[in-house]
């Protein structure tokens, strides 16, 4: 296969033995160049993950990086005797120079994760079970990393969840219509233009600033694929301090509803209460204990704010043309909002339902 990058020549930049097999692109993440590549060890086949962080989007990938190796040393200091702690972690394989990150010729920047085996992300929830997974481990997450060693970590993304200004970025991206398509989305624009009152609600609600994940949508958790438990958390370029509605709030935009983030037929998209109810209960068996009374009561919302919030993002990378989310048709940013503006309708339908089972939680 031709691939985009040399691969093969960063491989070797990195602490990896044995022979180069092959490296395909891997996952549907919207931002990195993710490869899996194996490597044959004495007779045994090893895979590793490499990614070419977007330098684009993370401006400061060193400062990235930094969070990054802080991160993972943190969550492997505190695995204890687990036997498998290396498939409950990320592992950044060092370069030959003892860095955790190269940088190529083209000024790329690169990383290596040792691949974890027998387990899977899925870009859609099946069941119940899954759900509460996946809560489990985002949210054992943040409070293993409730007590990261100063100083605070590098915002790599300033503002990432600042629903006021993302929504002044749409405004004017609906003002400059660069790729003329606002006459296209124009029930989306009002759909979103009568929301523009929820977006400081977090904001205004002056939440606790804890270590969050940003980025907790269900295809960044690996689920064991004998015992299906959440085993690990991936995808860590957004770790940076912020408010855990809003990764609650990133779970019930991606796993209440069963279907794919850029489903065209909406009428398959909706908050489905079971899978609600057994997200909240999940991510409050292991973040519960930390949360204040707040935080606990803003969840239900946190889950149509932050659902609201990427349909925007969604719609305003549509309107400036396809600058942002990496797209395989045309108008696919705005399916993806679509989705996500059908979800807040579903979640506003349930909201009284959601508030009073948390209550109950
Ligand atoms: P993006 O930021 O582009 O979403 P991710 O870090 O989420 O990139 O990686 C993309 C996909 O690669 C994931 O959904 C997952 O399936 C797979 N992946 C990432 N890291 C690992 C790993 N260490 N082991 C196995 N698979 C991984
Ligand atoms: C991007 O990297 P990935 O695909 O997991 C995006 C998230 C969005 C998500 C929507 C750095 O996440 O903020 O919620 O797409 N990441 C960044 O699917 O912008
Ligand atoms: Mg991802």
């Amino acid at each position: 296969m031709n691939l985009k990058h040399d691969v093969r020549a960063i491989a070797r930049q990195f602490h990896i033995y044995g022979d180069f097999q092959n490296a395909a692109p891997y996952g549907s993440g919207h931002i990195n160049d993710t490869y899996c590549v194996s490597f044959e060890q004495s007779g045994c086949a090893t895979r590793y993950i490499f990614q070419r962080i977007n330098h684009n989007i993370f401006k400061n990938p060193v400062a990235l990086m930094e969070n990054i190796q802080r991160v993972t040393a943190h969550l492997a200091s505190k695995a204890g005797e687990n036997r498998d702690f290396s498939r409950r972690g990320l592992t950044l394989v060092a370069t030959r120079v003892g860095g955790h990150y190269h940088r190529d010729a083209e000024g790329n920047y690169w990383r290596v994760y040792l691949f974890i085996e027998k387990a899977k992300t899925y870009d859609a929830v099946e069941s119940t079970q899954q759900a509460f997974q996946a809560a489990q481990a985002f949210g054992r997450f943040q409070t293993l990393l409730a007590d990261l060693p100063a100083p605070r970590l590098h915002d790599t993304i300033p503002d990432f969840h600042h629903t006021p200004k993302r929504f002044a970025t749409f405004e004017k991206a609906i003002e400059e219509d660069v790729a003329n398509r606002a006459k296209l989305a124009s029930p989306e624009i009002e759909f979103a233009q009568r929301h523009k009152a929820i977006c400081s609600v977090l904001l205004d609600a002056k939440l606790p600033e804890r270590v969050t994940h940003n980025d907790t949508k269900f295809n960044n958790v690996m689920l064991d694929d004998d015992t299906g438990e959440g085993i690990c958390v991936i995808d860590l370029d957004t770790v940076m301090p912020g408010l855990a509605a809003y990764d609650f709030g990133d779970m019930v935009r991606t796993t209440t509803s069963p279907a794919k983030e850029d489903e065209r037929d909406l009428s398959k998209v909706g908050l489905q209460f079971p899978m609600f109810e057994a997200l909240a209960r999940g991510y409050l068996s292991t973040a519960g204990e930390v949360l204040t009374v707040a935080e606990k009561r803003l969840l239900p919302f946190s889950g149509k704010l932050i659902t609201f919030t990427i349909g925007l993002r969604f719609l305003t990378d549509y309107l400036a043309g396809d600058t942002y989310f990496k797209v395989h048709r045309e108008g696919h940013n705005l399916d993806r909002c679509r989705t996500q503006f059908k979800l807040v309708e579903s979640i506003e339908q349930q909201e009284e339902k959601m508030n009073q089972l948390v209550e109950t939680l």
